[in-house]
């Protein structure tokens, strides 16, 4: 099945809007989305239906879900060039999502890492089923789009992996219906990791005061934060994946993703100074990023009725492609179309 799209492969991505975007979403995800926008078809949504697999509060939610979408213009993305929506919007996804779950094994999904980690965090008696249908829902956004690409930061891998193997599952006994999907993650910045905590990821929902830097911090405390972040005893500035210089080479890491230099030129530019010094210049460099995005950001904020109507002209285009692949899809399973 070959994605309607002239000749521009074709992309789709996500973020839920489960709280405040962190500089992980941006590095991992956004920075490519923008980088990639002129050479593919994108389609770039908000996954609000992916945000509820844990309990939101419904005003902050919504909320959330529009600082989101204003939050993919602000870091770059054209609403003239790629198709900016939200998931909600677009039914097709939970018609798809349902097929998908009856046909994902129960055994692939309970070896979700994602699953297991945030499983973890609840009673057992408060998991939604949700939860463990994730990946069929993620399967779904994907698959709806003929989407040959999507741009994900490295924890999303494995739902690819689940997309693909779904996708060839459904092809396999359906007929050819969806395109297989193909992961793209940065070449750096693929895992953020959390500043209080360097050996787990950077997360937006995470609560612990110096856990994340927020793209809309005020810049001072974005500043402090990185100030603040978890090193360790030892002396040398260099990549390492030794989970105990895992604070440096976090640093290290974020000032890569952003700078878009080599490891080598990185680290003989720090050759001979100290954590202070690496904290005061990986501070000037997040400042750097933050303060167009949030210039912008505001700007269009303010800008009354323009964020409903990128999301509208998206849910248009976005609702017809997806409408057409679920009818399909329907088909194949034998459904009988309405008269
Ligand atoms: N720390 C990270 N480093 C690199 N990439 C990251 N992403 C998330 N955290 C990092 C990438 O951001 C995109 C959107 O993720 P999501 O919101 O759909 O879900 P997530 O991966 O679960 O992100 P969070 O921030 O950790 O959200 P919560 O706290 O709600 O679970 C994805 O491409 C992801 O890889």
């Amino acid at each position: 099945m070959v994605a309607e799209n002239g000749n521009k492969p074709r992309v789709l991505s996500g973020i839920q809007p489960s709280g405040n975007l962190t500089i992980g979403n941006y590095l991992g995800a956004l920075k490519q989305w923008v980088e990639v926008q002129n050479d593919y078809d994108c389609f770039y949504c908000v996954v609000d239906l992916h945000a509820i697999t844990v309990a939101q509060d419904p005003a902050e939610l919504r909320r959330k879900t529009r600082e989101s979408a204003a939050m993919y213009i602000a870091a770059g993305i054209d609403p003239e060039i790629s198709t900016v929506f939200v998931q909600s919007h677009v039914p097709a996804h939970s018609e798809l999502a349902w097929i998908l779950t009856c046909m994902a094994p129960l055994g692939w999904l309970h070896r979700m890492t994602q699953f297991k980690d945030k499983s973890a965090k609840q009673s057992q008696d408060s998991i939604g089923a949700g939860l463990l249908n994730y990946p069929s829902l993620m399967a779904a956004d994907i698959l709806l789009y003929h989407a040959d690409l999507v741009p994900v930061g490295d924890d999303q891998n494995q739902h690819l992996e689940f997309t693909r193997d779904l996708a060839q599952r459904f092809n396999h006994l359906y007929g050819e219906t969806f395109t297989l999907p193909s992961v793209m993650n940065p070449q750096a910045g693929a895992r953020i990791m959390g500043l209080d905590n360097p050996t787990a990821k950077m997360s937006k929902s995470e609560a612990s005061e110096n856990h994340a830097i927020f793209l809309l911090d005020d810049l001072s405390r974005a500043q402090k934060k990185v100030m603040r972040a978890v090193t360790d005893s030892h002396r040398e500035i260099r990549f390492s994946d030794d989970p105990e210089r895992a604070g440096v080479n976090n640093l290290l890491t974020i000032y890569q993703a952003i700078t878009n230099e080599t490891q080598e030129v990185i680290e003989a530019a720090f050759a001979d100074k100290g954590y202070g010094d690496l904290k005061r210049t990986v501070a000037d460099v997040v400042v750097g990023t933050l303060e167009p995005l949030q210039a912008r950001y505001y700007e269009l904020m303010n800008e009354a009725g323009y964020l409903d109507s990128v999301l509208k002209i998206g849910q248009e285009k976005a609702a017809d492609i997806a409408q057409d692949t679920l009818k399909l899809a329907q088909k194949r399973m034998g459904f009988l179309a309405p008269s």
